[in-house]
């Protein structure tokens, strides 16, 4: 028995070395350290059901998924609008929720959900958005509710005053598996408040459920941010952990001509580049992507999520479902999935179900919405 074990131990590590990595990975440059903890949901098997199933349409711009414990899914339109697609019997019709002063501008508007992770013990539901911080300027601000029996009240600013612009405004806010709340924020169309410490913009930030700088956050002087995680981002809109607790990032990379998009691994404090590096280019006290799209490439990536050992991250211009399979922090493996199929794509999670929950996001202006876009597309991971 004992031999058997070694022999077949032996030919997956052939196996691997001959194949494993031998396909495809673009562009992977260096390998990061990892973090520890463990949160990655794994995926039931979930064989019988169909690769995709179209569960909401009409929607507009729905652009951040989360899913309540009882099943039912909430979203944000970026407009403004809160809606609810319910377990049992779909979209409801009537709107959830409207955060009046949310105002959609360019890539602005409401952008991220998050519930507490100890909801409904906890009973906060958590939003980011742009709104007028005076009549020639947008800002970004973190705002939480109370959320009972599908009743917003008590909404309380956690964080104002984030830099924002019609384009690059980050939006995604997500709990760790620390308990803290991550939030991407953009430069604003500002390229050097991404490297100024004492500027909300262009960065990570993580704070506690009361919206506090987390006691740990690595920048505590005088002439800095303490709410700042990491900094140097251009307009950052996915986060993800991976099964050993480490925060994978996705990042959007240059406008002009294009390509050099981003996934990157955050370690707290580090610098991620922008604008000083891009692509597979190191300096001395930056970090280079895991990976990048390339010089010609275009994913525009935004909402990520892990299942089992895969990456899984949303394409707006490259209309497409990424999966980069992670080992040991490195890419081993990169495939593309639904290209072109869906259009635009803007958020993915992970449901209690096993299966990855999609929006499109055809109607923000850049795209080509059908009679039926916005959509809300469920996709069954273990067909795909
Ligand atoms: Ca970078």
């Amino acid at each position: 028995m004992k031999t058997l074990v070694t022999i077949l131990i032996g030919a997956t590590l052939i196996t691997l070395a001959l194949f494993g990595y031998a396909k495809y990975v673009p562009h992977p440059p260096t390998s990061p350290s990892p973090k520890k903890q463990a949160s990655t949901q794994k995926i039931t098997n979930t064989p019988e059901a169909p690769v995709v199933s179209t569960i909401a349409t009409g929607l507009h711009v729905p652009w951040a998924l989360a899913f309540l414990p009882d099943g039912d899914l909430l979203v944000t339109e970026r407009g403004g609008t809160v809606r609810i697609i319910r377990k049992d019997t779909g979209l409801d019709p009537n709107i959830l929720y409207t955060i009046n002063d949310a105002k959609e501008i360019g890539e602005g508007g409401l952008l991220g959900i998050a519930l507490h992770p100890d909801y409904p013990k906890k009973p906060y539901i958590y939003f980011y958005y742009t709104y007028s911080g005076n009549i020639v300027t947008v800002k970004n601000r973190l705002v939480r509710f109370t959320f009972k029996n599908e009743r917003f009240s008590d909404p309380s600013v956690l964080i104002d005053s984030i830099p924002a612009g019609s384009n690059h405004d980050g939006g995604r806010i997500k709990f760790g598996p620390d308990g803290y709340l991550y939030i991407t924020t953009g430069d604003s169309g500002d390229p050097s408040l991404a490297q100024n410490k004492m500027s909300l913009a262009g960065k990570i930030l993580r704070v506690t459920d009361e919206g506090e700088p987390v006691s740990e956050n690595p920048f505590a002087l005088g002439n800095e941010n303490p709410l700042i995680y990491s900094y140097g981002h251009r307009n950052p809109q996915g986060l993800a952990w991976d099964s050993n607790g480490a925060l994978w990032e996705t990042e959007h990379g240059r406008s002009s001509p294009t390509g050099y998009d981003e996934v990157n691994l955050i370690t707290p404090g580090k610098n991620y580049g922008w604008p000083t590096i891009q692509g597979n280019e190191t300096k001395t006290g930056m970090e280079t992507p895991i990976i990048n799209s390339g010089p010609t490439t275009t994913w525009a990536p935004s909402g990520a999520v892990f299942a089992d050992n895969s990456l899984f991250f949303a394409g707006l211009r490259g209309q497409t479902l990424y999966e980069a399979v992670i080992k040991d922090s490195k890419v081993t493996e990169f495939q593309e999935h639904f290209k072109g199929e869906f259009g635009r794509l803007r958020d993915v999670i992970l449901g209690p179900d096993g299966y990855l929950y999609v929006t499109t996001s055809n109607r923000d202006g850049r795209g080509v919405p059908n009679s039926e876009d916005d959509r809300i597309i469920r996709m069954n991971p273990s067909k795909m």
